[in-house]
């Protein structure tokens, strides 16, 4: 049984389509809370995260916008995740893909105070790779991997309290990707799974080579689960879709192997716009997708002994 903490982040300031910062609600809505008391897990919905009021900074990227408030974001879910991990397993609840600015520095900042290695499983069609300088959008839930790694380019933000390896780091369902992140990746031990992997290994191999090295690490896990990791036929209720994304099984498989390793500690669930479906269809399936990963199953399989 895990003590999970909702922490909602109507954080839409990362990119410029309204309606992202519905988010929170529609996937309390869409009964994530049932989902995992009927999992046998309890819940605590701390309710949304209020930013930090936001500064004056700059940047000399004219493209940059929302800067300020996404700094205040940044802080205050960054200490919001930090707090929840002392008493449970955060989720947060997006919110545009830049509310990850906040949460990964949270997850970070604690696994360095537990004196254990932060990995993470980056879900998504992009690899948010950019930083404020090399954003040609402009739009900063293109950034957040950027900033975890350690990039240099990010001034106006806080120090990320304790930068993440890059070979502590998996990306899968990738297929999107600027000319500037591509070489900022090619220069860090990024491990890409691009659809390209998907289609020639399949999830079970790749997924599971990560999370024995996450095992073999004695490390702490946080997914952040993009909607548009999914194909666009199943999850359209997201402002960035890519056609060729995943499956509706292989994004439950993923969740299923996660929840057999036993090794997640966090989960964002990012970039739902409510108002580009009906009747909450991704939404649900987003709550369904969490389901598989905190243990609903047909079988009971053993747990593979990591
Ligand atoms: N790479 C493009 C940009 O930086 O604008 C697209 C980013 C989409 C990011 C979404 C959250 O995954
Ligand atoms: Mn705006
Ligand atoms: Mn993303
Ligand atoms: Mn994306």
């Amino acid at each position: 049984m895990t003590h999970c903490i909702l922490l909602g982040a109507p954080v839409d300031e990362g990119q410029r389509r309204p309606g992202c910062l519905m988010g929170p609600a529609a996937y309390r809505v869409a009964g994530l809370v049932k989902t995992l008391e009927a999992l046998g897990h309890s819940v605590e919905d701390r309710g949304d995260v209020v930013p930090a009021a936001p500064g004056q900074e700059i940047c000399d990227n004219p493209a940059v916008h929302h800067l300020p408030e996404i700094i205040g974001w940044t802080k205050a879910l960054r200490d919001a995740t930090s707090a929840a991990l002392a008493d449970g397993m955060p989720i947060i609840l997006g919110g545009d893909h830049s509310l990850a600015l906040g949460s990964v520095a949270g997850v970070a900042s604690h696994a360095a105070r537990l004196g254990r290695p932060q990995f993470v499983i980056w879900l998504d069609a992009h690899s948010d790779f950019h930083s404020i300088q090399t954003t040609t959008s402009g739009n900063l839930h293109g950034t957040p991997m950027a900033y975890a790694i350690g990039r240099p380019g990010f001034a106006p933000f806080p120090d990320f309290p304790a930068p993440i390896p890059g070979e502590n780091i998996c990306m899968f369902g990738i297929r999107s990707v600027d000319p500037a992140e591509l070489a900022a990746m090619q220069n860090s031990d990024v491990t890409v799974n691009d659809m390209r992997v998907l289609d020639e290994q399949g999830i079970a191999a790749p997924l599971r080579s990560f999370l024995d090295r996450v095992q073999a690490a004695n490390g702490l896990l946080h997914v952040s689960l993009d909607v548009d990791f999914l194909d666009p036929s199943i999850a359209p209720a997201v402002g960035t879709t890519v056609p060729g994304g995943t499956t509706f099984r292989e994004a439950h498989l993923v969740m299923e192997l996660l929840h057999e390793s036993g090794l997640v500690s966090s989960l964002d669930l990012v970039e739902l716009n409510p108002f580009l479906d009906e009747r909450g269809r991704t939404a649900k399936l987003m709550v369904d997708l969490v389901g598989s990963l905190m243990g609903r199953k047909v079988f009971d399989r053993p747990t593979r002994s990591y």
